[in-house]
């Protein structure tokens, strides 16, 4: 099996920085890893290695519509007008249209140091609703768009079969997600196939939320998932809480931990309100919280206890969610951020005096995703997948910088370019910050927004 060598001046170990690293890569797979080693002159070198992040939770289409929610709409602008903005572009959308827009969102996150995207995937029909003659169309797109790009997939299918809590029937914006438990079987069947193809790839399943999902659903869409990821979204608006409340007398998380095995497994994306009880048992749980910070700004759904559920020893990953903004590092900044403007304090989330909070998220966001989409343990040790990216140390924000001021200056201070080079699976795939296809994937989404825009 052929190995590749790469040197690093310094690169973050699990155990913490080190110096003058070499890794050794096979099959896409990190073979081992030694610091404190001279340069080979016939090794690639770099500055600075950091593991690569997931993204833990995506809906690709929504890159298409980055920008365009922006505008005041007639009265009282909130999370669900946008979601009818959302549902108004997704409408359009054809097999073509989804795949140059996810393989954009996935270039994207691969030149800022995403490495693999867990997708959480629902708009599976034709317009009119009726399924495609081949039912994985759209999931076969995704994958398309995951193989053209190099990052990794987690294919997350979505089940969706009501408009609210009490299995309401779904409304006429929904037709394109709903399935039955039948349908969704073959559909994971199918999709099982669209990514035993791919490297690396891995496949969960996501029920919705617990008001497009009823409780029968749900335990049903879990047992066809052998050991996979298990995604749901959970408590992101507080309308979601005051629904489930009224519906069951319980809180979405609160209702999850009483009612369904949440373990290591399970990511509840969101879980922005919670009680200092569902905190304590969410953390206790060890599943993942999917925070999405960017998102969770643009759509005005609050904060989430980032300090309570930290100190709970909770475990989180990072996602980018509607995409309108795809930026690992702004992820980690915003994350701090609306700590600081809640509690008015600064390094909010690190842990204690002297901890670095840029380096704290990142590896608590490295260890979380991985967990999140099935494919841990990350960090640049043997065994684990070949992914990480470089630092561009001639970047103005990042001169001078060394181990965690630099991932700070990275988080904090820096902007597009910053990341330099990319591997995915041992293959790099970003070099001066562009991805290898930058100049193809971006002319076909320019083509695909263009008409669809027009
Ligand atoms: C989604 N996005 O599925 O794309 C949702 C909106 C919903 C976020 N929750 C739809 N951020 O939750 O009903
Ligand atoms: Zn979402």
């Amino acid at each position: 099996m052929p190995e590749t060598r790469l040197w690093f001046g310094s690169a973050l170990l699990p155990e913490g920085w080190a110096d003058n690293v070499r890794l050794t890569l096979a099959d896409g797979k990190i073979l081992r890893a030694e610091a404190g080693v001279v340069a080979a002159a016939s090794e690639e070198r770099h500055a600075v290695a950091l593991p690569g992040l997931a993204d833990v939770h995506s809906h690709a289409f929504q890159r298409g519509m980055a920008g365009l929610a922006e505008r005041r709409g007639p009265e009282g602008d909130n999370f669900w007008t946008w979601r009818e903005v959302m549902y108004r572009f997704l409408d359009r959308l054809t097999p073509e249209d989804v795949e140059a827009i996810a393989a954009e969102a996935y270039a994207e996150m691969l030149e800022t140091g995403f490495t693999r995207v867990g997708e959480f995937h629902y708009l599976h029909h034709a317009p009119d609703g009726a399924p495609y003659a081949n039912r994985a169309e759209m999931a076969e797109r995704i994958a398309a768009a995951a193989a053209q790009t190099g990052i990794g997939l987690t294919l997350l299918p979505v089940f969706y079969a009501h408009a609210n809590f009490g299995g309401l029937p779904p409304a006429p914006g929904q037709r394109r997600f709903i399935n039955d438990l039948d349908g969704f079987a073959a559909l994971m069947d199918d999709s099982r196939r669209a990514t035993a193809t791919l490297d690396n790839a891995r496949l969960g399943v996501a029920p919705h939320s617990l008001r497009a999902v009823t409780p029968d659903e749900l335990h049903a869409i879990i047992a066809m998932v052998e050991g996979g990821p298990i995604h749901i979204h959970a408590a992101e608006q507080t309308k979601e809480v005051e629904d489930c409340l009224a519906w069951s007398g319980a809180r979405p998380v609160a209702w999850l931990l009483d009612h369904a095995a949440v373990d290591l497994r399970w990511c509840l994306v969101h879980a922005t309100h919670l009680t200092a009880a569902e905190v304590g048992r969410l953390a206790a749980s060890g599943a993942v919280a999917g925070l999405c910070p960017v998102t969770e700004a643009n759509l005005g759904d609050g904060v989430f206890p980032g300090p309570a559920y930290l100190a709970a020893g909770g475990r989180l990953g990072l996602g980018t969610d509607s995409n309108v903004q795809i930026d690992a590092a702004a992820e980690l900044r915003a994350l701090e951020y609306e700590q600081r403007l809640m509690f008015r304090a600064r390094n909010v989330l690190a842990s204690a005096p002297g901890a670095s909070t840029g380096q704290e998220l990142f590896s608590r966001a490295l260890a979380g995703g991985a967990q999140a989409l099935g494919v841990a343990p990350a960090g640049l040790q043997a065994g684990a997948p070949a992914d990480f990216f470089t630092l561009d140390t001639d970047h103005p924000a990042l001169c001078g910088r060394k181990a965690n001021a630099m991932i700070d200056s990275w988080v904090f201070a820096a902007w597009r370019g910053a990341v330099d080079c990319v591997w995915r699976g041992g293959v790099k795939l970003v070099a001066n910050g562009r991805h290898r296809d930058r100049e193809a994937i971006a002319q076909r989404y320019r083509g695909t927004i263009a008409r669809i825009l027009a």
